[in-house]
């Protein structure tokens, strides 16, 4: 049985969900919260930087989310084809794997941390810095979309795509002015493996440091 080893609220734990959902692989989640330190200990060790998700597979450990994504493609396939099989395909879905994880995810998490660092007063400046950054990574997202499209079934892209836009929409909505963007991520969340993160997530909101918005 696989093991994966996150938080429910986490972003990129959704990275490592999102595939085992879509392809309905049994696993077992092993929470890492203060209720279970033997789990919080285990990634401690596991990841240089002691971050979560990790997939156990028997005695394999596999860390860094598009890694977990790509290791499951390759050994516990199923009916939704996490990397496209065709070598140019692959490539694109990587390529957009990286500008969600880079531009979108980061600069998102950079508003959160500040936040956490900064409590009742977060550093405004950084705060404005990573949002002009998010605004800029909307902009060249709406724009490919324009002439690109993603696979049309869930893929190492979904699994970056879908956390990503759903949390750095709650920081920096997504304008009006780019239907495209936010036709995605719409769609991204009404997927079933997606809804499924998200609503094993909801009692957690009041914790998101920036504080939750009232919809989604
Ligand atoms: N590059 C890592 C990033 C993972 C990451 O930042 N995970 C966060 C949760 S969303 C985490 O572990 N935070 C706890 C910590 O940094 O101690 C990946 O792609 O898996």
């Amino acid at each position: 049985m696989l093991q994966l080893y996150g938080h429910p609220f986490s972003s990129y734990t959704w990275k490592g969900l999102i595939p085992l959902h879509a392809n309905d692989t049994p696993f077992e989640f092993c929470s890492v919260d203060p209720s279970e330190p033997d789990n919080g200990a285990f990634v401690a060790k596991a990841h240089p930087a002691g971050k979560f998700p990790v997939l156990v597979d028997g005695d394999t450990v596999v860390i860094e989310a598009t890694s977990i994504v790509e290791y499951l493609a390759l050994h516990h396939p199923g009916p939704a084809p996490l990397v496209p099989s065709g070598a140019a395909e692959a490539v694109n879905v990587r390529m957009l794997d990286r500008v969600f994880d880079n531009y979108v995810m980061h600069h998102m998490n950079r508003v959160v941390v500040a936040h956490i660092v900064g409590g009742e007063q977060p550093d405004q400046a950084e705060i404005a810095d990573a949002k002009q950054a998010l605004l800029r990574v909307y902009r060249w997202l709406e724009d490919w979309l324009a002439s690109n499209a993603l696979p049309p079934h869930v893929s190492l892209v979904t699994c970056a795509a879908a956390p990503s836009l759903f949390y750095a929409d709650w920081v920096e909505r997504i304008p009006e002015d780019h239907p495209r963007l936010r036709a995605l991520r719409a769609e991204l969340l009404a997927l079933p493996a997606v809804s499924r993160c998200v609503e094993d997530a909801r009692s957690f909101r009041g914790y998101f440091p920036p504080g939750a918005p009232d919809r989604d």
